[in-house]
């Protein structure tokens, strides 16, 4: 027999287990509230285990996805503390991996939700090889903790069933409020649209990518998909866009040129906080 070598390194740690496909420490159905005073230092102490950035990983299993939360932003702090409260402890009893990312407009013109993904998307990429992307309106919490923020086969719709709409799906083709996709599923649609100014529009243009490109939106059960939305008032420089309703009969054409592949903006700052990253860019504005 051969001579082997010795082993003298030190034994490795054992290998984690894959993450159990229904957490066993989730809890259901959840109360959500307002009312109440939020703070950063309280949502801090709540939340000690989250490392710098707004970043989380199961110590005790091996995730399946890394999963970048891309929150478009401007003048929202107070619904960004509620959102941290409510979403660290969610996320962890789901054993994700998940990084927090805050894309913030700068300036005063007019806002553009579907272009700041594209920026997250593009900023969240620097920082980690993520392999999924959640965007998430900044005033929108889950009511259920059962639905789970990791990505699925096809692209998913998370916020089904919102408060505001009566805890239905508005309409059949809606994709609004919170979606997620693969990296390979954002690539095959191009990322999202960068030329919606203003309020709406963005989310059914995503929505007509999907299909176009062959995909099929996927959701989960309307009695687990239910979400409340933090009540406010219109934003400033965020009127309804009224090209929205002619663009979105072009996607099939717009798609091709307008995306991921044509995104052009300044980065301006990264900030890590314990919580989340912030990044603030200037992205132009309507021609
Ligand atoms: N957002 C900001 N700042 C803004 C505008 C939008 O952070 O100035 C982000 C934020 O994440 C928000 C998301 O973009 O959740 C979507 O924008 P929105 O909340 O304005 O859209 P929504 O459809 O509300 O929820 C439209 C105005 C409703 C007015 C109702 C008055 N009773």
């Amino acid at each position: 027999p051969s001579m082997q070598p010795e082993n003298t390194q030190t034994p490795s740690p054992k290998p984690l287990p894959p993450c159990p496909e229904n957490p066993p420490g989730l809890v259901g159905r959840l109360l959500i509230e307002f009312s109440s005073q939020m703070t950063m230092e309280r949502v801090q102490k709540e939340n000690p285990n989250v490392t710098e950035g707004g970043r989380y990983t199961p110590p005790d299993c091996r995730p399946r996805w890394k999963v970048a939360i891309i929150i478009p932003f401007r003048h929202r702090e107070n619904h960004l503390k509620y959102w941290l409260h409510y979403l660290h402890p969610i996320l962890r009893r789901q054993k994700i991996d998940y990084g927090i990312y805050i894309i913030n407009q700068l300036g005063e013109d007019t806002f553009n939700r579907a272009k700041l993904l594209n920026v997250g998307y593009t900023e969240a990429l620097k920082d980690a090889e993520y392999d999924c992307f959640i965007f998430s309106d900044v005033d929108l919490i889950p009511m259920d903790d059962r639905n789970l923020y990791h990505c699925y086969d096809q692209p998913r719709h998370f916020a089904i069933a919102m408060d505001k709409f009566g805890f239905r799906l508005p309409y059949a083709g809606y994709f609004g409020g919170v979606s997620g996709l693969s990296k390979k599923q954002f690539l095959k649609i191009n990322g999202f649209p960068n030329e919606y100014w203003g309020w709406g529009g963005e989310d059914d243009d995503i929505y007509n990518r999907i299909t176009l490109n062959g995909m099929k939106v996927s959701r989960p059960d309307v009695r687990i998909g239910r979400y409340r939305m933090i009540k406010h008032e219109r934003d400033k420089h965020n009127e309804p866009n009224p090209q929205r309703f002619n663009k979105i009969q072009n996607t099939k054409n717009t798609m091709k040129k307008d995306g991921i592949s044509s995104l052009a903006y300044r980065l301006v700052q990264v900030k890590k906080y314990p919580l989340y990253t912030n990044i603030s860019v200037e992205i132009g504005k309507p021609p």
